[in-house]
This record gives C-alpha cells, sequence and structure tokens, in this order.
C-alpha cells in the first residue's frame, strides 16, 4: 500500500462525523479497491444527501451516474434531492451496481438499485439530479438521458433555475489551491459538466474571472454528462473522452482570488452559459 492510499484510507475510516460534513472529494480521485471487498448489495442505514449514503455494513455509496445539489453550501433542491433518496432507499434492501472502483474517501462509486428502480434514474426524473458521467464508464445511458431530458421539458426541479439554464453546469469552484497557489497553479480548477442533451464543442468557449479578465477554453469535445477540469495553469490537454477530460488555460500565475470571487462561462457567441461565485466563509464542498 503506498503512502498516499494508507493516508486516504486513514482519512476514510476516521472520524464518521468528520466524513460527514466534507462528502464531497472530487470523483475522479479513485482508488483501485484493493483490500476491501465490493459488495453487490446491501441495506441503506443513512441517506446524507441526493447522492450519499450509507449501508448497514458501514460501507458508504457515491451514487453514480448523477450530481445533486449540495446541502452544505445550500443549493437550491438539495434538502428535495435528500428526501426523494431517502423515501425510496432508506431501511431497504437494495442492489448495487458498482464500477469495482472507490473514492478518495473509500466509498464505493455505485449504482443503487431498489424495487427494480434505479435511483439515479428516479432522482434525474424529478429534477432533483443532473447526469454526471465519471469514465471510464460504458453503461447504456438511454434511460438515464430521457429522464433528465423529461425533467427539463417539464422545468422540474432544477430545470427551473437560471443555474441550469445552460448547456455547461460549473459543479465545483477550486479557487484555492492546495498549499501557496503560486507553486501550484494547476490545483486551482472548475468541474465543468455537459448538462445538455448533445455533446458541446467547447472550441470558442471563454471562462472570465469577477474582474472580467478572460481565458479561451480549449477546444475539446465535450459528450452529454461528462465534466472537464479547467485548471489555471499550463499542461498536456487531455481531450479523450474515455478517461477525465482535463484542459489547461495556459496561465502563468494563480487565476482565482482564495478569498472571493466569480467564474463566468461564456459561449462563442458570448452568452453567459453559467457562473459560480467563491467565497472563502462558504467553503466549496
Ligand atoms: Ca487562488
Ligand atoms: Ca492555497
Amino acid at each position: 500500500m503506498s503512502w498516499r492510499i494508507a493516508f486516504l484510507v486513514a482519512i476514510a475510516s476516521g472520524a464518521g462525523s468528520a466524513l460527514a460534513e466534507e462528502p464531497s472529494i472530487d470523483p475522479d480521485v479513485m482508488l483501485v479497491s484493493g483490500d476491501k471487498p465490493v459488495p453487490t448489495e446491501g441495506s441503506v442505514s443513512s441517506v446524507y444527501d441526493g447522492d450519499t449514503l450509507t449501508l448497514s455494513s458501514g460501507d458508504k455509496v457515491r451514487l453514480r451516474w448523477v450530481n445533486t445539489p449540495e446541502l452544505r453550501p445550500p443549493e437550491g433542491y438539495g434538502p428535495e434531492a435528500r428526501d426523494l433518496a431517502a423515501s425510496l432507499v432508506l431501511q431497504k434492501r437494495v442492489s448495487l451496481l458498482t464500477s469495482g472502483g472507490r473514492d478518495g474517501y473509500g466509498r464505493l462509486l455505485s449504482g443503487v438499485v431498489v424495487d427494480g428502480k434505479n435511483l439515479s434514474v428516479a432522482l434525474l426524473e424529478a429534477g432533483l439530479a443532473h447526469l454526471f458521467i465519471i469514465p471510464p464508464d460504458s453503461t447504456d445511458l438511454t434511460a438515464l438521458v430521457s429522464a433528465q431530458e423529461r425533467a427539463r421539458a417539464a422545468r422540474r426541479g432544477v430545470w427551473s433555475t437560471v443555474r441550469y439554464a445552460g448547456g455547461l453546469h460549473i459543479t465545483s469552484f477550486h479557487a484555492n489551491a492546495d498549499g501557496d497557489d503560486r507553486e501550484n497553479v494547476n490545483g486551482e480548477y472548475l468541474r465543468v459538466c455537459n448538462i445538455s442533451p448533445q455533446p458541446i464543442d467547447l472550441a470558442g468557449y471563454r471562462i472570465a474571472d469577477i474582474s472580467g479578465r478572460n481565458w479561451e477554453i480549449p477546444a475539446a469535445l465535450l459528450p452529454v454528462g461528462h465534466t472537464v477540469k479547467l485548471h489555471s495553469g499550463s499542461g498536456a490537454q487531455q481531450v479523450d473522452s474515455a478517461a477525465q477530460i482535463e484542459l489547461f488555460l495556459g496561465s502563468p500565475d494563480p487565476i482565482w482570488n482564495n478569498g472571493e470571487d466569480r467564474a463566468t462561462i461564456y459561449d462563442r457567441y458570448g452568452r453567459v452559459v453559467d457562473a459560480r461565485e467563491h467565497h472563502a466563509d462558504r467553503p466549496n464542498p
């Protein structure tokens, strides 16, 4: 076991209360499951939010294929997503559709099926989640995309809000890099998800900070439900959607203020696609 995995496992097996307060480590920080077996079913003993739950075995599950609004800091429809998930799976026996992977907190990345119903599809259908794919994932997405499109057409839940009006949605904003940002420019990044029903060609898109400085987003084709990590510094553009797409804005210096900032994404016609604020006193989940 490497020191890094040992460290992450130490976090995962640490205080349960600390875990509950910090549920959303980046989903692509996946551990190869080594010592811990991967279950195929379980009983749900608690539901933290719409996409995070705990089994009676103690195993924590990060729901696969979706992202639900956060409870902390509060986002619209976060409580509704949690309540729907709880009403469907709490104290129920469920089947697990795992990818075999665990995230940095040791949580299983898994679909959850109860009474023949896929929890991810149910959340999408209710407008309480958007599609969120962590590659590699060869799942047939037809039912998931259809559920999202029915919710969008009916303007249910999140689809009634401005944050979900554009084709892209900023799901996390890491304005403060680990350590000294000047020494770790790429530790500043945003994760941006394609919440539209079509692949999005990012060529010509731009991203601006609170002062209006702006950068061209490198060209890449972002498939439906996939995310891109947009790093501030330089690096090799990773545009293959079989793995996590990672793009680099090429700034020699940090871009985002650690105290307070706002990222705004514009499409090639200069229209605002999404904007998200960062406040140090309301830390990113
Ligand atoms: Ca910064
Ligand atoms: Ca820092």
